[in-house]
């Protein structure tokens, strides 16, 4: 079976503006296409994504999960000790992070985060109108997540732009890039210093790793890449899924409707809307060895795009994809990866869009767009810069 070429390029300005007018041209040329513009071979179909991210020992992380090469091209920054390490290593990494970031810490804290979610859910009532990127996606993230992992509180306003370098860097090196690493320099250099032991508070997730690294389960030069790790995936994600999740619910209001008539399904609301718009929208993996895709090969030494927010809306395998269905069985999306890498934070991510939406519920009869919602281009993320809502009282 020979492969499809296509000459769009999947980083360029056009496709990140609105990345579901292409994606049917993706996963309609073929289970696996080649991307001329990129020199890589990209796969859209749900099956396809699920597969290779489940061989895990075909398609390896080692070799970077961005467009560049790690083999070939110096990584941007010290390669990501969970996301971007293939087993043995990672095995290892990720089982002691996963004790570090636990469910019986979150449920610690799930009483202070509620009360954090109804204070600022009052503050909007109050206003009726409100910007829900600025306004509640930004905010809430912010004040918990940099608390639990007990961080300095001297310089968090790099926290947002250090994300933001970060996913650019998965991607080619184009004008986007070029935007967020023009400026990266202190702000890559306050990340280092805040995930340092000495500058860490106790009883946090930074401290818990360092504690791993007391134990021997990882040197001190581990322990403070594994606490980047958190401050890199842990921010810009959450805030572009509740803002999503707010877009949601503001673009199908019967969908609010239930909510309010189940409060139960606020639990699986976060997974449906990160399959109907995913936040992490690209990943990549390298070919290990010619690998066989449905019947397709792709030789060793390749770079693969996975495009997971297309194969999260594939009427292969989705009934009317694109509707934001909360009551829908979303299990399989690959809105939070799928496989040995799957997002680590996932419960960090639940907990602040539930606890979001238990604080709304009871108070929000109904939320309407009032205004046209601006995007924030990036090499990785579908984010948002401004969503202007409105909302009607309870
Ligand atoms: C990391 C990292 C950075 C960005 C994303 C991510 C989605 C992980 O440094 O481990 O996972």
């Amino acid at each position: 079976m020979t492969i499809p070429t296509l000459t769009l390029d999947p980083f360029d300005e056009a496709f990140l503006a609105d990345p579901y007018a292409h994606h049917d041209a993706l996963r309609d040329a073929g289970p696996v296409v080649w991307l001329e513009a990129r020199q890589c071979f990209g796969i859209a179909r749900h099956g396809e994504v699920q597969a290779v991210l489940k061989d895990h020992e075909t398609f390896v992380s080692g070799r970077g999960v961005g467009l560049a090469d790690f083999s070939k091209e110096e990584p941007w920054r010290p390669p990501s000790l969970l996301l971007e390490t293939d087993p043995p290593v990672h095995d290892r990494t990720r089982g002691l992070m996963n004790k570090v970031a636990t469910l019986a810490s979150l449920k610690e804290v799930r009483p202070s985060w509620l009360k954090k979610a109804e204070a600022l859910a009052d503050e909007l009532i109050a206003r009726r109108s409100f910007d829900a990127v600025t306004d509640l996606a930004e905010i809430f993230p912010l004040s918990v997540f940099p608390d639990l992992i007990g961080l300095m509180d001297e310089g968090r306003e790099h926290l947002l732009p250090y994300g933001m370098a970060t996913f650019n860097a998965f991607g080619p090196r184009n004008a986007l890039f070029e935007s967020t690493n023009a400026t990266a320099a202190p702000t890559i250099a306050w990340v280092a210093k805040a995930c340092e032991r000495a500058n860490l508070k106790p009883g946090g997730w930074g401290m818990a790793t360092y504690a791993a690294a007391d134990c021997g389960e990882c040197t001190e030069e581990e322990a403070a890449r594994l606490v980047r790790s958190f401050l890199s995936a842990g921010l810009d994600t959450t805030v572009n899924g509740i803002g999503h999740l707010m877009l949601a619910f503001a673009t199908f209001p019967d969908q609010w409707d239930k909510l309010r008539a189940r409060p139960e399904l606020a639990k699986r609301a976060l997974d449906e809307s990160l399959r109907w718009d995913s936040t992490a929208q690209t990943f990549f993996r390298t070919t290990a060895c010619d690998a066989d895709v449905n019947g397709v090969t792709i030789p060793e030494g390749a770079k693969v795009v996975l495009f997971l927010g297309a194969a999260n809306r594939d009427p292969r395998k989705w009934d009317r994809p694109e509707l934001f269905n909360i009551e829908r069985a979303t299990s399989g999306h690959v809105g939070l990866g799928f496989g040995i890498h799957q997002c680590l934070g996932q419960m960090v991510a639940r907990l602040e869009s539930e606890v979001l939406l238990e604080a709304l519920i009871p108070r929000v009869s109904t939320f309407r767009i009032s205004g046209n919602p601006v995007r924030r281009l990036n090499n990785t993320l579908h984010a948002l810069k401004s969503l202007p809502l409105e909302l009607i009282p309870a």
